[in-house]
């Protein structure tokens, strides 16, 4: 990883501005935090970020271990989406937590955080219908709530494709999908992750069967809101048992449109019964995406603080994470306010592995190379610079990718 220097800004100066916006009993963005059986260092969340660069047999690679090690001063890192199961995969190159390999790569990159003081916890992912069949064992095709195409893309070895249709899980088949995701769980502890997050956004399987515009179920998997939660509920269930509450954690996005996710006709009332719900369970946390995922934060009227105070009134030691295109200004207000325990960035973590001491001491953020995102090497992955403490600034080292941008 490359160093660059540091300009004239000083830190006293954002260390002034952290304290006028907070007061002294107020916890603050870079307050150490506990929740369930997980600890933070600060309230600021790496987001699962997939970036398609597993080996063969979707296995994680030293070069991830660099990544994730380069990024170990977030509070929390979320792994990127990592299919349960070689079904669960939709994208090319994504790691899986299944095989013996996977696990012993996990564990590399587990310890690796862990050495650097970091907390690291594995996302957990089925795609569902967001699929292609060259990606699926045998060629078959991606298992989903429904029969129903999404009008979506996903990118295999030919590039960017139209998702595959479908096939409706049958009734007898749902137990196996709780069954993988609760292997999963022990698999991802075993690893050395201090816990995981369930992928219930984004319109991947979770959300193929809670959502009433996908879900065209007549069973007891389908209909009612009661029965649209029973998977989730299933799977949330079979976890918290399995590794227990307090490492588990579920990551929403109640109104993102992505990947043919069309609204609920209720959205409100949904994702209200199911953080009703899940409530019992004492999770350690939910990850709300605010809006469209990377994008409107307004898309539709929600009311999430609504949804958070449901999850509250029986769960006060569970965290409430925020995310979508947050500014420095923006998560300390939210987490000064008690709007959000914690905050999670997602692109600004690639383009800066110091996320963390940027926002801390107010710097600007290096811009993304957007070409980079998924597939390749190290260019784009683990060659972002850090600022090394002592001079930096926007146009310090002449390094392209260091531009100052205001919005994060
Ligand atoms: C970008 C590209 C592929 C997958 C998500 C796991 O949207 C993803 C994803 C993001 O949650």
């Amino acid at each position: 990883m490359r160093y660059i220097s540091r300009g004239v800004r000083q830190r006293t100066d954002a260390n002034a501005e952290l304290a006028a916006l907070c007061r002294p009993d107020m916890s603050t963005l870079f307050d150490p935090i506990r929740f369930g059986s997980l600890t933070a260092r600060n309230r600021i969340v790496m987001a699962p970020l997939t970036r398609n660069r597993a080996g063969p047999g979707q296995v994680a690679t030293d070069l991830m271990a660099l990544y994730y090690e380069q990024r170990s001063s977030a509070g929390l890192i979320v792994s990127e989406a990592t299919q349960i199961a070689p079904e669960a995969q939709g994208y090319l190159d994504t790691p899986g937590i299944y095989s013996s390999a996977q696990l012993r790569a996990w564990r590399s990159i587990t310890s690796a955080v862990h050495a650097k003081g970091g907390s690291i916890i594995a996302q957990l992912w089925h795609v569902g219908r967001i699929s292609h069949v060259s990606l699926q064992p045998h060629g078959q095709a991606p298992v989903s709530s429904t029969g129903r195409r999404a009008d979506a893309k996903t990118f295999t070895t030919k590039g960017f494709e139209d998702v595959s249709q479908p096939r409706a899980l049958r009734l007898d088949e749902l137990p196996g999908i709780v069954g993988q995701f609760r292997q999963a769980a022990r698999n991802a502890i075993d690893s050395g992750f201090d816990g995981v997050e369930v992928h219930g956004a984004n319109g991947y399987l979770l959300e193929q069967f809670l959502r009433d515009s996908i879900n065209d179920r007549t069973d007891a998997y389908g209909g009612s809101q009661e029965n649209r939660i029973r998977l989730p509920m299933e799977i949330m269930t079979a976890i918290t048992e399995e590794i227990g509450a307090g490492r588990t954690g579920l990551r929403l996005s109640p109104v993102s449109p992505v990947n043919d996710a069309k609204q609920d006709s209720d959205a409100q009332g949904l994702f209200n019964h199911f953080m009703n719900r899940l409530n019992p369970l004492h999770l350690a946390f939910i990850h709300v995406i605010e809006g469209a995922t990377g994008a409107a934060r307004d898309l539709m009227s929600f009311d999430f603080a609504a949804l958070k105070s449901l999850f509250k009134r029986n769960d006060a030691q569970g965290a409430w994470i925020v995310n979508n295109g947050y500014t420095r200004s923006m998560a300390i207000s939210a987490v000064a306010s008690d709007a959000a325990d914690m905050v999670a960035f997602g692109r600004p973590f690639i383009s800066n592995p110091d996320l963390v001491n940027r926002l801390r001491f107010d710097e600007p953020l290096a811009a993304l190379d957007a070409t980079t995102l998924y597939g390749g090497g190290a260019a784009g992955y683990t060659d972002y610079p850090v600022f090394d403490g002592s001079d930096f600034g926007p146009n310090a080292g002449g390094n392209p990718r260091e531009r100052v941008e205001s919005a994060v």
